[in-house]
C-alpha cells in the first residue's frame, strides 16, 4: 500500500474517529425557522400584570417582556402574541398555533409532562377578590368548598380552578370567568362570591375598579407561591435550551430585574428556583 494511499486511510479513519465522538450539533433548526419567520407566535392570557394588550394592541406584560429580549437576543426580531384561555395554551402550543407561551402559566407536574418549560420566570401567591368586610370569611379553598352557599370564579384550565376542585369545591360552585374584567363585573353583580387569580393579577385589577365595595384577600391560606416558565413544544427542547441560555445571562447581568420587578414581581424569587425543583414539586 503506497504511503500516500495509507495516509489517506488513515487520516480518513481518524476523521471518522473523531466525528463519532463529537456530540451531535444541537439542532438549531426552530431556532433559525423563527429568525426566518421574523417573530416568535406567543400564547399570553391578557391578564396584567403578567400579559396584557393595551387598545392599540401592544403586548406587554412582565412574561413578553422577558420573552421579546430574549428572543431579541437569540436573532428573532420580534413576537406577536394571540390571546387563549389558559386551559387552552398547551393544546394551542401542541397544535402549532404558538412557538411559545409567555403568560405566566404555572409550572405544575402536569403541565411539565406536557410542555417543555424554561426556567422560571414570573412567581407569585394566590389572592382572592371579595365583597367589602369578607362576609362569609373566605381565607381559603377549603373555606370555600366548607361553605355551601360559596361561589368561586376562576380562568377555565387555570390552577385556582384546580385548586377550588382539589379543595373539595363542587365543580356547579365553580365557575369558569374568561377574564379579569368579567370576574370583576361577576362578583359586583353578586353572581359570584369570590374571584381567584395570582396576587399581582388581583391587586391589578381590584386597584383600577377602584371599587370601595371590592376587597382583597392575600395570600390564599394554604395555597403554594407558584412560579411559570416560557413553555416550549415537547421536541423543541434545542430552542428551549437556547431561550435558557439567554435567561441565565439576562438574571446574572441584573437585566432580569429591571424587566421584571417594575411590575411588582420578584427576580430573586424566579432565581431562588428551578425549572427540575418546580416539575418534582407535589
Ligand atoms: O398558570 C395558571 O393557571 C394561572 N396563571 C396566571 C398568571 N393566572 C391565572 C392562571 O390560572
Amino acid at each position: 500500500m503506497k504511503i500516500r494511499h495509507f495516509m489517506t486511510m488513515a487520516a480518513a479513519a481518524s476523521a471518522l474517529t473523531a466525528l463519532a465522538v463529537m456530540p451531535a450539533a444541537a439542532d438549531d433548526s426552530r431556532l433559525e425557522e423563527l429568525k426566518a419567520q421574523g417573530f416568535a407566535r406567543v400564547a399570553i392570557a391578557n391578564e396584567p400584570p403578567f400579559t396584557a394588550v393595551a387598545a392599540d394592541g401592544k403586548v406587554s406584560g412582565a412574561a413578553p417582556d422577558v420573552a421579546r429580549e430574549i428572543f431579541k437576543r437569540l436573532g428573532v426580531e420580534d413576537i406577536v402574541a394571540s390571546i387563549s384561555e389558559y386551559g387552552a395554551m398547551i393544546p394551542g402550543l401542541q397544535a402549532g398555533r404558538h412557538d411559545v407561551i409567555t403568560a405566566g402559566l404555572f409550572m405544575k407536574p402536569e403541565r411539565c409532562a406536557a410542555v417543555a418549560y424554561s426556567e422560571p420566570v414570573l412567581c407569585d401567591a394566590e389572592a382572592f377578590a371579595l365583597k367589602k368586610g369578607n362576609p362569609l370569611g373566605l381565607k381559603s379553598y377549603k373555606d370555600i368548598a366548607d361553605n355551601p352557599d360559596a361561589r368561586i370564579g376562576a380562568p377555565g384550565g387555570g390552577t385556582e380552578e384546580k385548586l377550588a376542585l382539589e379543595a373539595g369545591v363542587p365543580r356547579d360552585r365553580v365557575i369558569v370567568v374568561p377574564d379579569g374584567q368579567s370576574g370583576l363585573k361577576m362578583l359586583q353583580d353578586g353572581r359570584i362570591d369570590v374571584y381567584s387569580l395570582p396576587v399581582l393579577s388581583i391587586n391589578d385589577l381590584v386597584s383600577k375598579a377602584n371599587d370601595p365595595n371590592v376587597e382583597v384577600v392575600a395570600p390564599v391560606e394554604g395555597a403554594p407561591v407558584y412560579c411559570d416558565g416560557a413553555a416550549f413544544r415537547k421536541g423543541d427542547e434545542a430552542l428551549r435550551d437556547a431561550f435558557d441560555v439567554e435567561l441565565a445571562k439576562l438574571k446574572e447581568s441584573g437585566d432580569f430585574a429591571k424587566i421584571i420587578e417594575p411590575y411588582g414581581f420578584s427576580a430573586a424569587a424566579a432565581m431562588s428556583t428551578t425549572r427540575e425543583k418546580l416539575c418534582a414539586a407535589q
